[in-house]
């Protein structure tokens, strides 16, 4: 095979990047490569913090053969020091001839000293924006202009029939060990986690990072309730098994807006606006069919995140709300991403972009 195709080329970064979403928090997540004449010499992924970036791993791989080849990157090359030195200095010493990226690198370091600048001063050529819009994708936090309103990611798992249970309440487990894992992943990357309470008395979910992804502390969570009742019934759960923040929220047609922080006894706080607890606040939505058609129903889900196991499990625990009368009406998604893990495929997309 051949890649004389800027797109199919930044198409298969984007894949191989994706696996490792979530975990490069605070750091993007970010895949390059590096390609002569056509074939596919290097490559290197950038998954957290404090590694290598993904033009120092491929160049590196790549040695001699980077001299008159293009490097293609997921994100805008870095020009500053960080915790590591600049790529475009890397990039600048090993030859390379042309640079194609494919989403601009938001920080503040690089917007006042942009790759372009740099790079064609020493002669290099630069494509930017192929695929930038699937690539923001992969670091959704990251790249997010700030805003009041939360960057809501609303994940679901169901079975090849669209159900998210049986009827009896039971869905423990339905995918794979590697799907749940890149959850896990995804819980590392967001501010909170929100679930119906209805999901916290039938599952009694820990809402913990597990499956050996590393992190730092556990996830706060916000439970959706309407319930005078649930700040108390809350501190019997597992969700106070660890020391986490935990709120409740009451979902209204705008969505998410405002959350209370609920004590180890169940004290409830003051209602506080969800932009004052978290800047830009990024959630990621577990449970629950009600509260996805809610949060559906209001327009304010920027992220879908299906997961698909192969089984059917009947009866009436589906999804999705109400019919549109038209399918012109129906909710669609853009910038879809397929992936497989295991026996499970997911299907993600985007709203509003
Ligand atoms: C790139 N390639 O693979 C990544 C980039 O502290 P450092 O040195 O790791 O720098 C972190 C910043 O570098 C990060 O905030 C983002 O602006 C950029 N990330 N840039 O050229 C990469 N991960
Ligand atoms: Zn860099």
């Amino acid at each position: 095979m051949t890649w004389r195709d800027p797109i199919a080329v930044m198409r298969a970064l984007i894949q191989k990047a994706h696996p490792y979403r979530g975990l490069g928090v605070p750091n993007p997540v970010v895949a390059a490569a590096v390609i002569r004449d056509g074939q596919w010499v290097a490559d290197g992924v950038h998954v957290r913090a404090g590694c290598a970036h993904a033009e120092v791993l491929a160049l590196d791989q790549a040695g001699d053969l980077a001299q008159g080849a293009t490097l293609y990157v997921t994100l805008e090359p870095c020009t500053h020091w960080g915790k590591t030195p600049p790529c475009c200095d890397a990039i600048i010493s090993a030859g390379i001839d042309h640079v194609v990226w494919a989403v601009d690198d938001p920080s503040p370091h690089v917007r006042r000293l942009p790759a372009q600048c740099v790079l064609e001063a020493a002669g290099i050529g630069v494509t930017g924006g192929v695929l930038a819009d699937h690539a923001r994708f992969l670091n959704p936090a990251f790249h997010r202009p700030q805003s009041d309103a939360p960057f809501i990611t609303l994940k679901l798992a169901q079975s090849l029939d669209g159900k998210l249970a049986l009827d009896n309440g039971d869905s423990a487990y339905l995918t794979s060990v590697s799907a749940r894992r890149y959850v896990h992943q995804i819980r590392n990357a967001v501010d909170a986690i929100v679930v119906g309470a209805q999901t916290v008395w039938m599952d009694d979910p820990e809402l913990t990072i597990r499956h050996g992804v590393e992190h730092g502390q556990a996830p706060a969570v916000i439970v959706a309730s309407r319930d005078p009742n649930t700040p108390k019934r809350l501190c019997d759960t597992r969700l106070f098994a660890v020391d986490r923040p935990v709120y409740t929220t009451t979902l209204s047609t705008a969505g998410i807006t405002h959350v209370q922080r609920v004590n180890a006894n169940g004290i409830l706080g003051p209602s506080e606006p969800i932009s004052t607890v978290w800047r830009s606040p990024y959630l990621l939505v577990e449970g629950g069919g009600a509260v996805a058609n809610q949060l559906l129903q209001a327009g304010v889900v920027d992220e879908l995140m299906v997961m698909i196991a192969p089984c059917i499990l009947g009866g009436s625990r589906g999804w999705g709300g109400n019919s549109p009368d038209a399918l012109a009406r129906c909710l669609r998604y853009s910038h879809t991403h397929v992936h497989q893990f295991d026996d499970t495929v997911m299907i993600q997309g985007l709203t509003g972009v």
